[in-house]
């Protein structure tokens, strides 16, 4: 994780490109926008520039289930079941041609359908879920009903017996283990997910411990704890409300108190030098919310940080050719 070498940055290197412009996990429109607003913001091509060689497989195709009846006061199930499966085959495309994949959101709910997707190339890979929030709310611990709060209670086997059937949800299966996730930057966590993370002894890692630790120090006992032979698959699930929100401003629920654009680098960098990265989510841009110089800013970070896992390291480096 230390060496200072430059030769393994922009030798490479596929990597397919999904846009999940899905917007029904959460309340407010404008996240599925997200993908485009991204594009248009030049992401791919600031990409490129760092060494990337892009398949663009495009935006997934959601067909809007109109009939989608609340379950209990979970909002939208049926069409988020259906946006997770749609997903999880372009990402398992993707991954089985391109090797590593880069999905834009859309909102968090998207992760359902990536992790899945993943799995079933990678069943070992570890998750980082990157976010003020933990995302692990059950159906019936949700206050809100929102299913961007919930995609790690979909996906984490040892949380199916408190996961009731949805509709539409026949073909969701859990697909990790709680050992295999460890989040980064929480700091609005329900007591409901608190009791869950307790419960199953999981690896959450608050803002108090970036402050505590450092970035560096927090990264390591990341990784150490979801993959302590440093062998694994690394999925990182980047919701930008991970991110102060004097950067990424445009996004549904900010929360003050963030990652730096500085630690956000400073953590791509790093888990691009591991070789190891195969995955990353990229959620919650919504170009609806705020002005548009905060909308700006807030795709201005959020391409910068991006650019960081795929190659981009701040000491410079010398291009291939
Ligand atoms: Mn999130």
């Amino acid at each position: 994780m230390d060496k200072s070498s430059t030769s393994a940055i922009g030798t490479c290197r596929k990597l397919g490109v999904v846009g999940i412009p899905i917007s029904k996990g959460q309340r407010r429109n404008g996240t599925e926008k997200g993908p485009q607003t991204l594009r248009d913001g030049g992401l791919l091509e600031r990409l490129r520039k760092f060494g990337c060689e892009i398949t663009d497989h495009g935006d997934v195709t959601l067909d809007c289930i109109d009939d989608d009846i609340p379950y209990g006061n979970v909002k939208n199930p049926r069409n988020i079941a259906m946006g997770s499966l749609r997903a999880a085959d372009v990402v398992e495309k993707c991954l089985r041609t391109e090797g590593r994949c880069l999905a834009i959101g859309g909102d968090h709910s998207m992760a359902i359908g990536t992790i899945m997707g993943h799995a079933r190339v990678q069943p070992d890979m570890v998750v980082l879920w990157i976010d003020a929030h933990a995302d692990i709310n059950t159906p019936l611990t949700s206050d809100s009903g929102n299913m961007h709060g919930m995609p790690l209670a979909f996906v984490a086997e040892e949380l199916a017996p408190f996961v009731p059937p949805l509709p539409g949800w026949e073909g969701i299966q859990p697909c990790i283990k709680v050992e295999q996730i460890a989040w980064i930057g929480l700091r609005d966590v329900d007591p409901g997910e608190r009791k869950i993370i307790e419960k199953f002894g999981m690896s959450a890692f608050s803002m108090h411990d970036v402050d505590n630790n450092g970035i560096k120090g927090i990264l390591k006992k990341a990784l150490d704890a979801v993959d302590p032979s440093g062998t694994k698959p690394i999925h990182v699930s980047f919701d930008v409300d991970a991110m102060d929100p004097t950067h990424t401003p445009s996004t549904g629920t900010p929360v003050g108190g963030g990652l730096s654009v500085r630690e956000m680098c400073f953590i791509a960098e790093e888990l691009a030098l591991t070789g190891r990265l195969t995955m990353l989510d990229i959620a919650e841009v919504n170009p609806n919310i705020g002005d548009p110089k905060d909308v700006s800013h807030t795709v201005s970070s959020t391409i910068d940080v991006a650019t960081h896992f795929f190659g981009h390291r701040r000491q410079g480096f010398v291009p291939a050719n």
